[in-house]
């Protein structure tokens, strides 16, 4: 079993939004596991505090290393030799590659910060991957976390079915997904491509490659390095291209 262990502030946050859906299917089904570990109930402070004013002075708080030690140490032995992620605008940007190489782990614990962040000691003695899921800020790392848990968990065997499987979908190859429809044939009078109605399965694949091809040249021109395409969808793409140099 994949289990997620959270370092938080908030653990009502991560545990009520992964219990929905997908990922609360997952953790009923004991796919995977998710423990929200609250950094406040490992304080010793009187009032229950787990900031403190910088060193060396300046704007907000500083979380303090002992709690989020101790809260850590209260699961490192269930946790394994699992790597620890500190959410933080300044980590290796998050993507879906990362995401496939998590999902191989057998445990992650994953810190989230809040104010100006966490005090560089306890970031130096437990931490090993430093991840970011984006260039902008938010007001704490869980949202981070559950992006995080949500984009590996359904990469775990068993935790999509089969209708939800990921063989088709945008990233496997590195493409866009191509536009999809379901009925009615005619709404606000447009109409499904005809194609699509067909039945002619290998002429519909066809068509959604060239679909995915097209879309991603328009709208993600950078996925195309990365993207796996034939001869032929190479062609293809040189010809869209050249019909757009025309222009
Ligand atoms: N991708 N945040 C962390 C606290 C903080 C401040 C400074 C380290 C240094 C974020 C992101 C993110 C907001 C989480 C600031 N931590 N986390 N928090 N983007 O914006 O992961």
């Amino acid at each position: 079993m994949k289990s997620f262990f959270v370092l938080t502030l908030f653990p009502e946050m991560i545990e009520g939004t992964l219990s929905h859906s997908i990922t609360g299917r997952a953790i009923k089904e004991g796919i995977i596991n998710v423990e929200a570990v609250n950094i406040r109930d490992f304080t010793m402070d009187k009032h229950r505090h787990v900031d403190d004013y910088p060193y060396g002075g300046g704007a907000g708080m500083v979380m303090q290393p002992q709690p989020i030690y101790d809260a850590y140490k209260s699961i490192a032995d269930k946790a394994g030799k699992a790597r620890v992620l500190y959410m933080s605008p300044q980590g290796r940007r998050f993507d879906q590659k990362m995401a496939e190489e998590l999902s191989k782990e057998d445990s992650l614990i994953l810190l989230c910060g809040h104010y100006e962040g966490v005090d560089e000691r306890v970031i130096e003695e437990i931490v090993t991957d430093e991840v970011s899921i984006g260039d902008f800020v938010l007001t704490g790392g869980e949202l981070a976390a559950i992006t995080i848990i949500d984009t590996v968990s359904r990469l775990v065997p068993g935790v999509l079915n089969k209708e939800e499987s990921y063989e088709n979908e945008s990233f496997s190859d590195g493409l866009l997904e191509y536009p999809q429809y379901t009925r009615p044939p005619e709404f606000m009078g447009r109409k499904v491509p005809d194609i699509l109605l067909s039945g002619h399965h290998a002429n519909i694949d066809k068509w959604r490659r060239e679909q995915s091809i097209i879309r991603t040249y328009q709208k993600r021109p950078d996925l195309l390095e990365g993207a796996e395409l034939t001869d032929k969808e190479k062609k293809f793409l040189n010809t869209l291209k050249r019909n757009d140099e025309e222009k």
